[in-house]
């Protein structure tokens, strides 16, 4: 080889070799779909029991029997419903169109049990098409819950399963193709289990061809359909850690089985990410004697943080009340939530600081990403590095009683285990016993913990199956507000 040649090689080498180093790095283990990711980024999505349950006393399970005159709301306001989300900046709702009773919210061609039959503008009410039309106008993404178990067809005697088939893929048709874009359909378990594979494969059909980008709840028998599964209660404890992969075997032991509803696997072979349902009240639908019972603004908060917080999202439910609207006692909790959380994470406390890295992956991938709040960039270590302290020197001593951190989700769970330690002096480290040797990342996880005073914050990334992928890394001070 002549020496202009090899002179030619190695400046091409020098100029590939950091090219090669700004490479982003490669996806580890499973990934989500598009729909999971937008899905992840709305954080928060409301839940609405209504229905003919609304209008019996100590209801939330009706059995099928209920007369519809007796669905009347007085004042429905689905605008109302929409300003309480856009204050409480949920972007997403998703009404009850069908519960277990079988009353349905819209003037379905293929039941006589529903809207037509009620007293509510006599009979020419749709609560579901209201429903769409808020959603429109409040930029809101609207989804739809169309019960899988229906009380009011068992009642019939000419009920059988294969039958039920028909009808509900005939409701769930003109859901999926009358009412505009639909965001989440969600196929509740319980009292489904004589719905079988076959049966939701024909509703599986039906909604992903007539709404590609509809995200679909499901536990047991639809599982295997499922973008996104249940958690495992309906308290908002999400599990610790809570993995977005889980197995795709749904049933094992019982306890296996609500463990890895609740946690997920790190290795396991189906990305399902944990849906995390709970009412902001003790019932689902609307009781008056409950008014003194809506959940407090730091139990909302304790929910966030468990839901969230938990690399889960959390569906909320506000019941509306017999006049169709929103109790301002719910309305005013939320807003004060969203307060306390803008004003939590509006400042993040590492801003300023100095950034040392044990190692980077390039400029492109430099610590300080993690202190901006573009969520397209991020820090990264060179692809040998599965593990990495980051310490931030802050600009002066600093109070703190939370912390925040964000993975690339579209790079998959990488790291497994991860710490968090502060110091005064730069030497001389402390651990912080609630973010020692914590485990999943994934979407958000935050942590919470008695005030520290600070001047190094310092983040250790011990293991992970890949070069971490982190987008976002704070200490915050909790809100007054929250606590
Ligand atoms: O009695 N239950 O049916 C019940 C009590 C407490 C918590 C959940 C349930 S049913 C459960 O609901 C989930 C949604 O919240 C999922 O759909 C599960 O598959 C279902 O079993």
């Amino acid at each position: 080889m002549n020496i202009r040649k090899l002179t030619t090689m190695a400046a091409f080498a020098a100029l590939t070799i950091p090219l090669v180093a700004q490479k982003a790095p490669e996806p580890a283990g499973l990934t989500p779909n598009s729909r999971q990711i937008e899905w992840y980024n709305r954080e928060m999505i409301a839940f609405f029991h209504f229905g003919i349950n609304t209008f019996e006393d100590f209801v939330n399970e009706g059995d099928g029997r209920a007369n519809t005159a007796i669905f009347n709301p007085t004042a429905l306001d689905c605008g109302q419903w929409m300003r309480t989300l856009q204050a409480a900046g949920i972007p997403s709702a998703i009404l009850t169109a069908k519960h277990a009773d079988g009353f349905c919210l819209w003037p379905s061609k293929y039941t006589d049990y529903c809207v037509k039959n009620s007293t509510w503008k006599d009979g020419k009410g749709d609560v579901v098409r209201e429903f769409v039309d808020a959603c429109e106008e409040y930029g809101i993404k609207a989804g739809i819950y169309l019960g899988p178990h229906d009380r009011y067809e068992h009642l019939s005697p000419l009920y059988n399963t294969q039958r039920y088939k028909d009808y509900y893929g005939h409701q769930l048709n003109e859901l999926m193709s009358d009412y505009g874009k639909i965001w989440e359909t969600w196929w509740d378990g319980a009292g489904a289990d004589e719905l079988t594979t076959p049966i939701y494969t024909h509703w599986y059909n039906i909604v992903r061809s007539k709404q590609p980008d509809c995200v679909i709840f499901g536990t047991k028998n639809s599982y295997r359909f499922a973008d996104v599964r249940w958690m495992g209660n309906e308290a908002g404890h999400t599990g610790d850690p809570c993995w977005a992969t889980t197995d795709s075997i749904s049933i094992r032991d019982e306890a296996a089985h609500y463990q890895g509803l609740n946690e997920g696997f790190f290795g396991g072979d189906a990305y399902v990410p944990a849906e995390t349902d709970v009412s902001i009240r003790p019932s689902w639908f609307y009781h008056e004697e409950e008014d003194n019972r809506v959940k407090s603004v730091q139990e909302l908060w304790d929910i966030y943080c468990t839901s969230v917080g938990r690399n889960s999202v959390l569906l909320i439910n506000f019941p509306p009340d017999r006049r169709g609207l929103l109790h301002s006692t719910d309305s005013l909790h939320m807003a004060l939530l969203r307060k306390g959380l803008d004003e939590t994470f509006g400042t993040n406390l590492l801003k300023g600081s100095k950034v040392k890295a044990s190692n980077v992956r390039g400029n492109k991938f430099k610590a300080e990403n993690m202190l901006d709040t573009d969520k397209t960039t991020y820090f990264a270590t060179s692809d040998s590095h599965k593990t990495a302290n980051v310490e931030f020197a802050l600009p002066r001593q600093t109070e703190f009683d939370c912390a925040m951190i964000q993975e690339v989700i579209e790079l998959g769970h990488r790291t497994n285990k991860w710490s968090i330690e502060y110091s005064n002096d730069g030497k001389n480290w402390t651990a912080i016993p609630e973010a020692t040797n914590k485990q999943s990342i994934g979407y958000k996880w935050i942590v919470r913990f008695e005030p520290v005073k600070a001047r190094y914050v310092r983040l250790n990334i011990q293991d992970g199956r890949a070069c971490p992928a982190i987008h976002t890394f704070g200490v915050y001070k909790q809100s007054s507000i929250l606590k």
